[in-house]
């Protein structure tokens, strides 16, 4: 495959034992990484969180069109805005417009309308998806998008774990209101806001299970 548009692949084998050894190893740490509701305010180095969204922009996407753009909150006022907005909506949701059957599954989960955390964490990171760009005015088509922002989204909670830091994938519905706050252009969505920051020192999570091997992998062999 010979061509002005192709580069070698930058490919180190490894051996089959270092191979295991590593594969091991970042499960060892997903294991441990938890959806935090309890944060602290202490400060987090802005450059932890530049390369984390740089490794998280390293993410597959549909034609490689990249669509999507990671706002980084960590102004008061604007952190103040977003937790009104987002409590409010909450309120209908917790109030009304969540099944009996939803409230029930959120149950283990302690959680209900209030949100401080949106004001005490460092950094909210908004990841809003582009289905197209606008370029000078004109609509350019994007592929998979959903696709390509949830992986990106994904990169981005891993990145952040290995970095040390804790995070919430929060998705308060509708969430129209970020893009107003924030002045976002036309064409982007909002796709999901994460906090992140520290976890506070008695910060507890919810016991839970997660599923086995035999209930998540089918071998075809
Ligand atoms: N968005 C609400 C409700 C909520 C919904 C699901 I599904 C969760 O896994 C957790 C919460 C909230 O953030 O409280």
């Amino acid at each position: 495959m010979n061509g002005e548009g192709f580069i070698p692949l930058a490919f180190r084998q490894k051996s089959a034992s270092e191979m295991l050894k590593a594969a091991a190893a970042f499960h060892q740490s997903m294991e441990t990484r938890r959806t935090v509701r309890h944060f602290s305010d202490a400060p987090v180095d802005k450059n932890i969180i530049r390369e984390a969204i740089m490794a998280a922009s390293s993410a597959p996407s549909g034609a490689h069109k990249q669509p999507w753009t990671f706002c980084v909150v960590s102004n008061l006022d604007l952190k103040r805005q977003i937790r009104i907005a987002a409590e409010e909506e909450e309120y209908e949701n917790y109030h009304g417009r969540m099944s009996e059957e939803w409230l029930e599954d959120l149950k283990p989960f302690d959680t209900d309308w209030k949100k401080p955390f949106l004001e005490t964490v460092p950094y909210l990171i908004i990841i809003f998806k582009k289905p197209y760009d606008l370029v000078n005015g004109q609509k350019q088509k994007n592929y998979y998008v959903t696709e390509s922002v949830g992986l990106a989204a994904g990169f981005l909670l891993v990145a952040l774990h290995q970095a040390g830091l804790a995070t919430l994938t929060h998705t308060p519905s509708p969430m129209n209101f970020l893009q107003t706050i924030l002045e976002r252009p036309k064409n982007e969505k909002p796709f999901l806001l994460i906090p992140v920051g520290y976890p506070t020192s008695d910060c507890q999570v919810p016991k839970l299970e997660r599923k086995s091997e035999d209930q998540v992998i089918k071998w075809y062999e």
